[in-house]
């Protein structure tokens, strides 16, 4: 709520002040090895969530597990370079800890190893993390196959009651890649409340196959730069599963719609989104409906890059010294007073002018900021053009279009320091013009 002397604002601020997101990534760790170099990324990252479980499973082209062996060797690379990593930046999980939570999850392929007599370790934390006392939903990466989940509900249908499935289901979120096994299908068909994400455009995104990206800026980079492995297919098809839920202000991941850096999707599920072409026994579960990538696919990703590459790369500078002077360090972007990352909501009548402010924006390294701010047209329900007055200042006039009327605008916050690698901080306004 804003003090006696604050400015009247039409921002509406009454949402909670930051929270992590709860994370939870399931990984076929060993077919490609893209899954390792998504790993990194995400460890160099984890600050920013609460991860509650990293569960090796299996997948289409990885049809058995037997032990935690490749996680264990990124996780302990990243023990090595905590210590650097806390100078940088507050959250970051202990080693100790991250290994607490990492662990075998279906050692089977698919829906041939759900049902009587296979729970395993995994899917027990994935129900156990849905139980906890927390408001706060569960986002599940499926970043191979997503039979620990089916597991985890199975039971839960087993053993509990209706209504008890019922509110189980209301906080678990499901983000799969591509689809690499049958429980996908089985868990949309026969549960369609789920919330359910199958993304399939996850490529395209990143630097290409062998780019000078990868081994200057992060294979070269210490003990975590030395487990990520070069590409054999693409590079880190897995990532967005965790980046749609990255908290870095561009997006709320409950609406899957507005589009981050993981992608955009739609409220309109599909039928029968296909898996990879490994996975040969799903159509036996259609018809199954489940949440899609929009028609701008990887390209909603994309748009981000800059963004997304440099943040990986200071990250990685940051495992390689306790100096916090010697890296760069992400700015702070403020809108209207409001100091979270919190998507922000106006209202505005047509044909009026709303501004929007980002003064008390803020550098931890007292580098200067550019500012940009943009109108995002494919998630607003307007579609014509948007005037914008400064958009490269901190302080903006948007000129409501008169015809706008019952339609909302997103207005994008994008601003940089000059710190190296630049790094970006965001902003997202929805105008709800009157
Ligand atoms: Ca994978
Ligand atoms: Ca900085």
């Amino acid at each position: 709520m804003p003090g006696p002397t604050a400015t009247p604002s039409p921002l509406n601020t009454r949402r909670p002040i930051r929270q992590k997101p709860r994370i939870i990534n399931t990984t076929d760790l060993g077919a490609d090895p893209d899954d390792e170099q998504s790993m990194v990324r995400f460890l160099v990252c984890s600050n920013e969530f609460d991860t509650e479980g990293l569960i090796v499973a299996t997948g289409c082209w990885k049809k058995s597990q037997s032990n935690t062996n490749m996680l264990d060797k990124i996780v302990n690379a990243y023990g090595q370079v905590y210590d650097n990593l806390k100078n940088h930046a507050d959250g970051y999980p202990t080693p100790e800890y991250l290994r607490s939570i990492s662990v075998m999850g279906q050692r089977g392929y698919g829906m041939g190893d759900v049902g009587t007599g296979k729970d395993s370790t995994g899917s027990e934390m994935i129900i156990a993390a849905v139980d906890k006392d927390d408001p706060r939903p569960v986002w599940v990466g499926g970043w191979g196959g997503v039979n620990n989940v089916a597991q985890a509900v199975w039971k839960v249908q087993k053993t509990r009651s209706a209504a008890e499935l019922k509110k189980f289901l209301s906080k678990l979120r499901v983000f799969d890649i591509l689809g690499q096994d049958d429980a996908g299908a089985w868990l949309a068909k026969n549960f369609p409340d789920l919330f359910y994400i199958r993304a399939t455009g996850v490529y395209g995104w990143q630097p290409s196959k062998n780019d000078p990206y990868l081994r200057t800026h992060i294979q070269s980079h210490g003990p975590l730069g030395a487990v990520y492995p070069n590409t054999k297919w693409a590079t880190e098809g897995d990532t967005p599963a965790f980046m749609h839920v990255y908290p870095n202000g561009l997006n709320d991941p409950g609406q899957i719609d507005q589009g981050g850096w993981g992608g955009r999707f739609s409220f309109t599920k599909k039928a029968n989104i296909k898996s990879m072409s490994g996975v040969k026994t799903e159509m036996r579960f259609a018809p199954y409906s489940m949440y899609g990538n929009t028609s701008d696919g990887a390209k909603a990703i994309k748009r981000w890059s800059a963004g997304y590459n440099n943040d990986f790369e200071a990250r990685m500078d940051w495992t390689m010294t306790s100096d916090y002077s010697k890296a760069n360090h992400h700015p702070v972007a403020v809108v209207n007073g409001d100091t979270t990352r919190q998507v922000l909501e106006a209202s505005a009548s047509a044909g009026s002018s709303l501004t929007l402010s980002a003064a008390g924006s803020s550098d931890p390294d007292n580098n200067s900021l550019t500012y940009k701010w943009s109108f995002y047209q494919e998630p607003s329900s307007y579609k014509g053009p948007v005037s914008i007055k400064n958009r490269s200042s901190a302080s903006v006039t948007v000129v409501i279009p008169s015809n706008a009327s019952g339609k909302n605008i997103h207005m994008i916050l994008e601003l940089h320091d000059n710190g190296s690698p630049n790094l970006y901080a965001y902003r997202r306004v929805i105008i709800n013009v009157k």
